[in-house]
């Protein structure tokens, strides 16, 4: 696709708003000169720090600071960059901002500058993306794996795969039109060991996109179970302080409470829920629809019991009504019966107590299990959904491909459409529309 490339220039506050020691103004575009001699009333040495006054149109100071300039290609944007750096506070920033505005520049959109990197081929999509994910992360791991994307390791390996994929395409697609020498060609090609050399190098990318967008999407968990078994006792413990009220009252917890945790830079978002029952109570009756609501929208349940009476048939009753999600049983209270802290042989219960602490660590770090974290992030890219629907089809395609090995015109077209799946993630060939939506959710001036 042939983009036209934007002559406009684009200004904004590239720091966080509020107070601080410095704060940026970058403007882009393909001609400054009026910008910078309006603010700086002399020319700038290209990539060299310079100390001046920034300048209202009367020449008086507006503010002063370091004034840098990028000439095109040779910046973030691929455009020309001119950055002032001033103070940072945000009506002096936007007394600066204004400035550009009545030298021509208009304000930029979010993500915009990014959004020029990517147009001008500075970064692909799947780096642009990292650049707003390493801005959000949460986690020390979080951060690690978006700027490993960021330096195109990712893409990197996208890249590799798309090339062995061509590679492949022009074998067969050469033979279609020689079909005599088919056979022949068929045996000394090895077509079905090539395939699953690409096949288990993408199975690797897959897994590590995974890890990655686990740490970027993090996992949500629904605690419930009976009034009383001790859910918002289990929060309160995974959260490190008193999130909800605890009390031996059965139906102490109306409303679904939400809380953040990390485990090991894993994001899981925790929801304490009311106590099922059968009740006439009408605030109660809604804090239980609340409780449904929420498990539709988890990834896994914990089904927490009281561990002297273990799994009963008012567990039966919610275990009917639980949707098709993982489920895991936590016997809580074990500091009242004779059990010690474990995991059930297959992996679906463990026993704990929530009031003492014993048993959180095996509950933790099986929770990182059934969520798929496997490593201790080392060599995780950080990856969107859209990165994981895009090598799931690439995946399809070459299975279906491998049913295909004895028409080649269809083996063929399947490792077409893998390859497509696969360039969509560095944006090769991606709708305006889809720009749009990526690049928006980016924050102002980056
Ligand atoms: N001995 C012991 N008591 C616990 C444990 N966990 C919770 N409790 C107690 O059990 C009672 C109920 O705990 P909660 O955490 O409020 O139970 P809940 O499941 O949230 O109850 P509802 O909000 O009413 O649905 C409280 O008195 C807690 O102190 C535990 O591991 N051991
Ligand atoms: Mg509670």
């Amino acid at each position: 696709m042939v983009r036209p490339p934007k002559t406009d220039v684009i200004a904004a506050v590239a720091t966080a708003p509020g107070r601080g020691g410095i704060g940026v103004v970058r403007v882009s575009g393909p001609d400054l000169s009026g910008i910078i001699e309006g603010l700086i009333g002399a020319p700038l040495i290209p990539r060299q720090a310079r100390f001046a006054r920034f300048k209202d149109n009367n020449g008086e100071p507006l503010d002063e600071g370091i004034a840098l300039f990028f000439p095109a290609p040779h910046s973030f944007t691929g455009e020309t960059v001119f950055e002032l750096q001033g103070h940072g506070g945000p009506r002096v920033l936007q007394l600066i901002l204004e400035r550009c505005l009545e030298l021509g520049a208009r304000l930029a959109e979010p993500g915009e500058f990014s959004r020029r990197a990517f147009l001008n081929d500075k970064i692909d999509l799947a780096q642009a993306e990292s650049i707003a994910d390493l801005i959000d992360a949460q986690s020390k791991e979080a951060a690690r794996s978006a700027v490993r994307s960021l330096t195109g390791e990712f893409s990197g390996r996208v890249h590799e795969l798309v090339d062995l994929l061509i590679r492949l395409r022009m074998l067969v697609e050469a033979t279609l039109d020689f079909p005599e020498e088919a056979i022949d060609f068929l045996e000394k090609a090895d077509l079905s060991g090539q395939l699953h050399d690409i096949e288990a190098k993408l199975a690797l990318v897959g897994t590590k996109a995974r890890q990655g967008a686990l740490l970027r999407e993090g996992l949500n968990v629904v605690l419930i179970g009976q009034p009383n078994v001790g859910k918002s006792s289990l929060l309160n413990r995974l959260a490190g302080y008193e999130a909800a009220i605890v009390s031996e009252i059965s139906g102490t917890t109306r409303d679904a409470i939400h809380e953040a945790v990390q485990i090991d830079g894993v994001p899981l978002h925790i929801t304490d829920t009311a106590g099922l029952r059968e009740t006439n109570d009408p605030i109660e009756m809604l804090g239980i629809e609340r409780t449904w609501r929420a498990v539709k929208q988890a990834d896994i349940a914990l089904l927490l019991v009281d561990a002297s009476h273990g799994v009963g048939e008012q567990e039966a009753t919610i275990l009917a009504r639980l949707p098709d999600i993982a489920l895991l049983t936590v016997h809580n209270k074990i500091d009242l019966t004779d059990e010690h802290a474990r995991l059930a042989a297959d992996g679906k219960a463990v026993w704990l107590s929530a009031k003492e602490g014993s048993g959180m660590d095996i509950l933790k770090q099986h929770l990182l299990r059934l969520a798929g974290w496997q490593t201790t992030g080392e060599g995780t890219f950080m990856a969107r959904s859209r990165h994981l629907a895009a090598l799931q089809s690439a995946t399809d395609h070459l299975t279906q491909a491998g049913l295909e090995l004895t028409h080649l015109e269809l083996f063929a077209e399947e490792l077409r459409l893998a390859q497509s799946s696969l360039s969509s993630i560095t944006g090769q060939f991606t709708a305006d529309d889809l720009l749009g939506e990526i690049f928006g959710r980016f924050c102002l001036g980056k």
